[in-house]
């Protein structure tokens, strides 16, 4: 970014939209951590070009029609230059063709179901998809626990967990996997014990697992309760530490995939634990490493482009940078690959990363 000589540095202006309270909260508290450090240590070194970057966060409540009303404001209100968010894909569907109308760049983290980068050109994310994780997270876990035959559980009203489960089924039809049962929940469901029953009575080997994690923490509770004790294989909305906080000891042999991982120890990613505990007095997890990693992609784009004083010009500059931005932060190196709409044609833009799969022993994450 150049400023000309008489131009003043000023704020400029980032919109988040996260899901801060409610059931997804668990993930979106964790999101806005991981931008705050960065756009912190960001404005700490200057900012860019002398502008430093404000943060307007908005709470989302993991509701799409939320969503839809806090990109309005961010967009059409607050006139932010670019938004990251929503925290769930449930809500990025609903949320980002107001982003892509408004020809303004709707930036996901978490955003892992299918389709959502074909809203258009304006739509990014920097999270792995399930379409992309998931057959290496089984493959993995089928080599590991031997597991010749599952039981499939999903939520069937949600845009993230449902695509989970057509990119498990299709994982495990590729894998030549038998499904003993397939078995659905709904949001708010709490007692998951007709259906466990059931999966009980088939005696697999595994539960492939697509679900929040509101309702697969007691999913996997009530599981060991009713003495199922073989592995669960789980998409991105189990990949959270707060897993254990919620599941406890009936957190282990939980198996999951994402580029993140605690335990890798390039000097990003231990410079940004570091960073974060010291921070958050809390260990980090990879839903807050993305979202540091997407802020420090979006600084480099911004870098690169003038800022005019015209919104649109500028909100546009944004978007044409975008794409080539290569960066290496705490999940690794990172690159956007173009994603295509329905039709075949160029839209948004996608992750291109690999997958480090994890199961949990003792409230851990271990590779
Ligand atoms: C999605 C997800 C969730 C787990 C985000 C928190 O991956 O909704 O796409």
């Amino acid at each position: 970014m150049t400023l000309g000589a008489s131009a003043q540095a000023a704020d400029i202006k980032i919109g988040m939209a996260e899901a801060l309270t409610g059931g997804a909260a668990q993930y979106g508290i964790s999101i806005r951590h991981g931008f705050e450090l960065a756009a912190g240590e960001i404005n700490a070194a200057g900012g860019v070009d002398g502008n430093q970057l404000k943060l307007i966060v908005d709470d989302d409540q993991g509701k799409k029609e939320e969503a839809i009303n806090v990109f309005k404001k961010l967009i059409f209100q607050d006139k932010v230059l670019m938004v990251f968010g929503p925290t769930l894909s449930n809500s990025a569907q609903a949320a980002d063709p107001i982003a892509q109308g408004a020809k303004t760049v709707a930036f996901g983290t978490s955003n892992t179901a299918d389709g959502i980068t074909s809203i258009g050109d304006y739509v990014f994310r920097n999270s792995v998809t399930e379409a992309d994780v998931l057959p290496e997270t089984l493959r993995v876990a089928v080599k590991h626990a031997h597991i010749k035959k599952v039981a499939v559980m999903y939520g069937n009203d949600d845009v993230f967990t449902k695509s989970g489960y057509d990119n498990f089924k299709k994982a495990l039809e590729a894998a030549h996997i038998p499904v003993t049962t397939t078995e659905t929940f709904a949001k708010g469901d709490v007692d998951f014990k007709a259906q466990l029953t059931k999966i009980k009575a088939t005696h697999p080997d595994a539960i492939v697992l697509s679900a929040l994690l509101a309702e697969g923490a007691p999913i996997m509770v009530q599981a060991r309760q009713l003495g199922i004790n073989v592995p669960f294989i789980g998409g991105n909305g189990m990949n959270s530490v707060k897993v254990f906080t919620l599941a406890k000891g009936a957190s282990d042999d939980l198996y999951v995939g994402s580029p993140w991982s605690a335990s890798n120890d390039s000097a990003e990613n231990v410079a940004f634990i570091k960073a974060f505990e010291a921070k958050f007095n809390t260990p980090p997890d990879q839903f807050a490493a993305q979202s540091y990693d997407a802020m420090h992609i979006m600084v480099q784009a911004l870098k690169t482009i003038k800022l005019n004083g015209d919104l649109a010009t500028e909100r546009t500059a944004l978007r044409d940078a975008l794409p080539k931005v290569k960066w290496t932060g705490a999940t690794g190196a990172f690159q956007f690959h173009r994603a295509m709409n329905k039709a075949g044609k160029p839209a948004g833009y996608d992750a291109q990363q690999t997958a480090i799969v994890s199961v949990t022993k003792g409230e851990q994450f271990v590779i």
